[in-house]
């Protein structure tokens, strides 16, 4: 199946065509152990939904402890046993929930479940290649994804329960064991999913990289390709320059932990006995940890803005607004997001210098961010915009891109930050955008390619309600962080009644909590749409957004190769959308320029000399048309 499945794209098609139809699928090789990327990117999804479910329990859970912080809920104890003694949450507990909360949230929800998902799925399809590069490899993939998934959740079946040192695992609570529960096996199963997490990203990406640049079909320059494939194409960079270093500082504190090594460790008491450990430093850990973990937070959101392009310009009916330099944002995003972690360490009393350096890098970064969302605002501008369910969720992602964005404005300056580093400020300004912002980029893009995965189509107005109620919860839910922040509540704390200052919050507290529950009872309308549907929805036709993207000319019924017939060549960029003079208002891209020319993106053609030809061919047949329209 591997060998059939590569092959040079420009080659004729009917050898291999020949291959599948002798090739028998069983139940294994078609929906467990299966190469198709088709069927990966499911794989990829419906574990990221299973995660995401469970991550969003995790926080539920924590959330009436903080709402109810003196209350006993005795169905806790039946759930959770000896993690709710007499119906509370134990304080240790409670800090596992939020590390595994994050964790789960920002690596195998919106990494794995939105990257593995959209980018299996659609650099194949829009790219104009049968597979990815290497089929088998994208299977291991998705499976080191997973035995990392279930060895992430297996730790809530040992008796010490799972890591506790927050989604950062800090030294020297994850790297002294008797510190807290959670520092103890937890954290070493934490750290084994979390290698076999990064070695799926790793094989996942590399497989990306060689498809984007190897197996694009004829006429598929890098200027053709979708803004989609772009930021698939870049995050997989960024996975693959910052992963090894987590994993560097992930093997130094296993010795740390386990070989007596003192790589970030240095005076530490516990109990008043001292420990032998001399010469290290907790500071380390942070430099090697957030050099992965600020573009980690890039690898969330790129792919996220990559979809909101497309369903965008789709559903406003016009081309997008500045394809060049969406891609050169990006790429500025790209490089711009290696040099800034320092901005996670202007309290660790770095030289105010270096915090210098750091604050202009990071606030140079709105640069880029501003050029995207200012692109997005113009391609809705006077678009003929159809509110599907997926648009909603894609004009969603830009309201919570700007407002997330700018405290981050705040949180870039090292003066502001010291105030307000480690308080509901932060929590607040993450959720909305990386929080809110990916995950209304994945359920956009969920909702939009829903008919390509199972060729049918998810229910409208159900999407609706789900977005409504997702949306204003979500604003809900971390709207009010930002003033807790402001007034100084710390975050990681499990009862805040300790302190009188902080008990005027505690309304807020409760507000808060049952707004989340409504934000998760809103994804029950989401969850039955997506397993109904993939059973019982409408049927769809081949192309029902009247898209000009290539994934729309495959049949509705997968197949091997995903193209019955030779790959279709590719003349067009993708975004020719209400073009004056045509008779519908999209032109696919694999429209040849002398039937109808693209005046949406004239540079293509400039040395062109055939094509100059035919535009100026095509201009004296139609001045009439393109002066209506000016
Ligand atoms: C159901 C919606 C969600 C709610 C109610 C929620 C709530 C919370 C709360 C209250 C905390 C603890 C803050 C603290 O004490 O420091 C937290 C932590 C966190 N959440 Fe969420 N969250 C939600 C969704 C998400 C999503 C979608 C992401 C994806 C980026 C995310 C990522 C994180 C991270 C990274 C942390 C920090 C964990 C740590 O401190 O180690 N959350 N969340
Ligand atoms: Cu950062």
């Amino acid at each position: 199946m591997a060998t059939a499945a590569i092959h040079n794209p420009t080659a004729t098609h009917h050898d291999e065509h020949h291959d599948h139809a002798h090739h028998h699928e069983t139940f294994l090789t078609k929906y467990v152990f299966s190469q198709d990327h088709k069927m990966i990117a499911k794989q990829f999804l419906i574990t990221g939904i299973v995660m995401g479910v469970i991550a969003m329990i995790l926080s539920i859970l924590f959330r009436i402890q903080l709402a109810y912080p003196d209350q006993s809920f005795p169905l806790f104890e039946v759930l959770l046993g000896k993690f709710a003694p007499e119906g509370r949450l134990d304080p240790n507990f409670y800090l596992s929930l939020v590390t595994i909360h994050g964790t789960i949230m920002v690596f195998f929800v919106l990494t794995a479940g939105l990257s593995g998902t959209f980018s299996n799925l659609l650099i194949p399809l829009q790219l104009g290649a049968r597979d990815m590069a290497s089929p088998f490899m994208n299977m291991l993939s998705y499976w080191f994804f997973f035995t990392a998934s279930v060895i992430m959740l297996s730790t809530f079946f040992i008796e010490s329960g799972p890591a506790g040192a927050g989604w950062t695992i800090y030294p020297p609570l994850s790297a002294v064991a008797k510190s807290m529960p959670g520092s103890g096996l937890g954290m070493t199963l934490w750290l084994v999913s979390m290698t076999l997490f990064v070695a799926s990203s790793l094989i996942g990406g590399i497989n990306y990289i060689s498809t984007v640049l190897n197996m694009r079909t004829k006429g598929m320059d890098l200027w053709k390709m979708p803004l989609t494939i772009w930021s698939f194409f870049l995050t997989a960079i960024v996975g693959l320059l910052s992963f090894p270093v987590l994993v560097a500082a992930v093997v130094l504190l296993i010795f740390d932990r386990s070989f007596g090594t003192s790589f970030y460790l240095s005076d530490i008491y516990v109990a008043g006995q001292a420990l032998p450990n001399e010469g290290g430093s907790p500071i380390l850990w942070q430099h090697l940890f957030w050099f992965l973990g600020h573009p980690e937070v890039y690898i969330v959101l790129m792919p996220a803005l990559g979809i909101t392009s497309e369903v965008i310009a789709t559903n406003a009916r016009k081309p997008i607004f500045g394809y060049h330099a969406m891609v050169y944002s990006l790429i500025g995003i790209t490089v711009l997001s290696f040099i800034v972690w320092g901005h996670h360490m202007f309290v660790t009393g770095m030289n105010p210098f270096l915090g210098g350096v750091f604050m202009i890098t990071t606030l140079i970064i709105a640069v880029p961010s501003a050029v995207k969302t200012f692109n997005y605002l113009a391609t809705l501008w006077k678009g003929n915009i159809r509110f599907t369910p997926a648009m909603l969720f894609a004009i969603g992602l830009v309201s919570f891109f700007i407002s997330g964005g700018l405290t981050g404005i705040f949180l870039g300056n090292a003066a502001l930050d010291i105030n307000l580093h480690d308080t509901y400020f932060v929590v607040a300004h993450f959720h909305l955008v990386m929080g809110s912002a990916a995950i209304f980029g994945m359920l956009s893009g969920i909702y939009h390619w829903f008919p390509k995965m199972f060729g049918r189509l998810m229910n409208a107005k159900l999407g609706y309600l789900h977005f409504w109620l997702t949306f204003i919860s979500a604003y809900l839910v971390f709207f009010p962080m930002h003033f807790m922040g402001l007034d100084g509540v710390p975050r990681r704390y499990y009862s805040f009644t300790e302190f009188e200052s902080m008990n005027e919050w505690l309304s807020v507290n409760v507000f808060v909590t049952w707004s989340a529950i409504l934000g998760a009872v809103a994804q029950v309308a989401f969850l039955w749409n997506f397993f109904y549907s993939i059973f019982f929805g409408e049927k769809s036709t081949q192309n029902p957004w009247e898209s000009t993207t290539l994934e729309w000319t495959t049949p509705v019924e997968r197949i091997h190769g995903n193209w019955p017939g030779e790959i279709p060549t590719i003349y067009r960029w993708p975004y020719d959308y209400s073009k004056p003079g045509h008779s519908t208002d999209f032109i696919p891209q694999t429209t040849p320029l002398s039937e109808t020319m693209s005046s949406n993106m004239p540079h293509d053609f400039e040395g062109n000399e055939e094509a100059e030809r035919i535009q100026e061919e095509w201009n004296a047949k139609n001045v009439n048309n393109t002066e209506e329209v000016k």
